[in-house]
């Protein structure tokens, strides 16, 4: 029953080059910090090398949630209930969406994801699954309010956001982030969002570079692909990668960082780096209760209910869509 609403979301120029990444890599390659935003990482490589990082035993976020999703069935069926339409912002891992749909049984399932080719393919493996379940992919860019299909407009709905993909982002977007979510939800609606939580940083900068250097690997992957699809001329050898954690801002940042003094070329543009210079690729930011209630709280929703895992490292939480606040 999958339904397909196909169109590319992706800005191409004459050359095939992407308008958004030159932009962003130009930009952020001339400031005092050199930056490049993290959704860059992820280009076929880098996703597949993400799927490997959530394998490696220093990364517990995804095992982590897992198993909340798998020991908590019988209370998300008890407070999210039946017959919802799950809206799930980024498309459905193999592992974890399964579970959520097996607990609740929706009666709707409506992934959205900027990925379109990524987006079908894991829609129909869904469908397969849940042969009698209704799927609706949407190419979406989820950061912005979605206009969901007439078909589920009578359901309650249930936003599912997990793997602490909120924790990319800095404050001010992830508030965006959650108000657009909360509209494109409305009102009554509910959200199951993963945050990953605060943690001795030795445990969290072992997970941001593990031992076999899969993560390092992904952060590499992000100036080669600057080299392929950008006419770029960084001296990729001359960078490694770096995870540290920022207590001020309670965050893990990624970073690539100059071995010796380089200068390169991108789009016919020229950058230097001096040596233990970086360009800062990702932020992962890390919450405890307070910080992910004042953010779910900012962002139009209020706690429910808070899961962990048998070990306190990740957090499910349930929240519900809040009415307007007229009090001061
Ligand atoms: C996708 N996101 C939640 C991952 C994280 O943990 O911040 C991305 C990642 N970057 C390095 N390892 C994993």
């Amino acid at each position: 029953m999958t339904k397909n609403n196909s169109m590319s979301l992706v800005d191409l120029d004459e050359g095939g080059v992407d308008r958004a990444f030159r932009s962003d890599v130009l930009e952020g390659l001339s400031q005092r910090q050199k930056a490049v935003p993290a959704r860059w990482l992820y280009d076929d490589a880098g996703s597949e090398l993400f799927e490997d990082i959530t394998k490696v035993p220093e990364y517990y976020p995804t095992r982590a949630e897992r198993s909340i999703l798998e020991a908590q069935g019988a209370e998300f069926c008890e407070l999210i209930g039946p017959d919802r339409a799950v809206v799930e912002f980024g498309s459905g891992s193999s592992l974890k969406t399964p579970l959520l749909l097996s607990a609740i049984e929706p009666a709707a399932y409506v992934p959205l994801d900027i990925a379109g080719d990524f987006l079908r393919a894991s829609a129909a493996e869904l469908q397969a699954k849940f042969p009698d379940l209704a799927v609706y992919p949407i190419e979406a860019d989820f950061m912005r309010r979605v206009e969901l299909p007439a078909a589920v407009a009578d359901m309650a709905k249930l936003g599912f956001f997990p793997g602490s993909t909120i924790g990319n982002m800095v404050a001010w977007t992830a508030v965006d982030l959650l108000r657009s979510m909360r509209e494109t939800l409305g009102d009554g609606s509910q959200l199951l969002i993963g945050m990953d939580l605060i943690k001795d940083p030795s445990v969290l900068e072992a997970a941001y570079d593990d031992a076999a250097g899969v993560t390092a690997e992904f952060n590499l992957n992000l100036a080669r692909r600057i080299n392929r699809e950008l006419d770029g001329t960084i001296p990729v050898e001359a960078l490694h990668h770096e995870a540290r954690w920022e207590d001020t801002f309670a965050r893990v940042e990624m970073h690539l960082v100059a071995d010796r003094d380089i200068e390169f070329e991108v789009c016919d543009e020229t950058f230097r780096m001096a040596k233990g210079e970086s360009i800062h690729t990702e932020n992962s930011h890390k919450f405890d209760e307070r910080s992910s209630t004042m953010l779910l709280l900012a962002g139009g929703w209020t706690p429910v209910k808070r899961w962990l895992d048998a070990e306190g490292r990740f957090s499910l939480i349930l929240a519900d869509a809040s009415e307007p606040r007229n009090a001061p």
